[in-house]
């Protein structure tokens, strides 16, 4: 059944008009109570009934005035004269219009909506990745403003028009050539590009001189816990049959590299030093994800991911770049993992090289005298051997050998 024919029902009609008044009844029915007050209309612009209501008053003013200017075709045709409107030619001016306004809408959404998009990169890889989606937004868009307007104005040029024939143009092989092998090209440069800048981030060449800094994160529903490694610079193992209400994380002080790791309240890393992140999860997928580093990976329950980048801009230069003081880095989970996902953030700081040293000698350690009983270890903190071949003489308490076993 078409639109008008829906529309004209007489039936569907007075379901309209008393669904109108049944909701509009609904709507300011709150407001009864209140009779001697103005109306606050608020809520109700801000409800969806009113915009609904409104779509189906437009609906039915533009199917009134489709009826009446058919009664005026009818009456033109009983009476045997033209056609009095020339539709050909208003749907081809519709056609113009509509172009006009959707190129306008794009130079809105460019320039308006356009600057809301991620702000600048603070990583290395981050500008590769900026550069790369630059790329093929400039390609997408000649080809979308391009494609559009020919498509349009050809609308508009050949209209129907009775003095004119269409000429039968049913195959041309060139053209065919052309529109398969120049998209094909350009696809493959872009994909090309994207696995290469991929491969870039995710297959790095370590050189045993310059280690990345580890850290390991660890999701949960619904908060990050960060664990910084000790003066070692290894993040130790852990486990998650280890987890007991003091030990949150499940780390096993059995590995002498557990032994002087740090808990973290934020993240704080020194600038154009590379970082890797291997993150894990206790719960539920979550991904961790730091816009400002172009930075994304989900964080998989059973199996560490991990992300290595350089940060490039420190805190305070942001600052003074944004010009807004308040300014800071952020770690969000952009996986809705449940109701307070939202509240799953956490500020990241890059500093000098000298302020992390600082900040380092300043976080404390997991390992708490509770935890050296639940292990077996002194309680008083034991020099590091160098070789590690002692981790073997450090006896695991019974009750986490039987933990393990499970
Ligand atoms: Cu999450």
């Amino acid at each position: 059944m078409s639109l008008i024919k829906v529309i004209g029902n007489k039936a569907m009609a007075a379901l309209a008009v008393i669904f109108t008044l049944f909701s509009s009844t609904a709507v300011f029915a709150q407001e009864a109570a209140a009779i001697a007050k103005p109306v606050d209309m608020e809520p109700v612009y801000r409800s969806t009934i009113f915009y609904v209501l409104l779509f189906l008053l437009a609906c039915l003013f533009i199917a009134i005035v489709g009826k009446a200017l058919k009664v005026y075709e009818l009456t033109r045709e009983t009476q045997g004269k033209s056609e009095g409107i020339n539709w050909d030619l208003i749907n081809a001016v519709l056609f113009v219009i509509f172009l006009i306004v959707g190129l306008y809408g794009v130079y809105f959404e460019y320039t308006v909506h356009g600057k809301m998009i991620l702000p600048e990169a603070a990583s290395e890889h981050g500008k590769k990745i900026d550069q790369m989606f630059e790329i093929t937004l400039i390609l997408t868009t000649i080809v979308f403003i391009a494609t559009h307007i020919v498509m349009f104005v050809f609308t508009y040029i050949y209209r129907y028009n009775k003095a004119r024939k269409a000429y039968y143009y049913p195959h041309n092989n060139m053209i065919e050539r052309i529109w398969t092998i120049v998209p094909a090209l350009v696809l493959t440069v872009l994909v090309l590009m994207g696995f290469l800048t991929w491969r870039s981030i995710f297959h790095k060449v370590e050189d045993p001189n310059n280690k990345p800094l580890s850290v390991e994160v660890t999701s949960s529903q619904f908060q990050w816990d960060i664990r910084y490694p000790g003066k070692d610079g290894i993040v130790g193992k852990k486990n998650y049959k280890l987890v007991t209400s003091t030990n949150n994380l499940g780390i096993d002080f059995n590995d002498r590299d557990s032994q002087d790791d740090l808990v973290a309240d934020e993240i704080v890393l020194p600038v154009n030093k590379a970082v890797r992140f291997t993150l894990t999860s206790k719960d539920v997928i979550h991904s961790f994800y730091m816009p400002q580093f172009r930075v994304q990976l989900n964080t998989v329950p059973g199996m560490p991911t991990q992300f290595e980048f350089t940060p490039t801009i420190t805190t305070d230069e942001m600052k003074a770049k944004t010009g807004d003081p308040n300014f800071h880095y952020v770690l969000l989970c952009s996986k809705i993992c449940g109701t307070n996902h939202f509240n799953m953030q956490k500020v990241v700081r890059i500093v000098s090289e000298k302020e992390y040293e600082e900040w380092l000698t300043n976080q404390k350690p997991y390992l708490t005298d509770d935890l050296r009983k639940a292990f077996n270890l002194p309680v008083t903190a034991p020099a590091k051997p160098a070789d590690s071949t002692a981790t073997a003489s450090v006896k695991p308490s019974a009750e986490n050998q039987l933990a393990l076993k499970k």
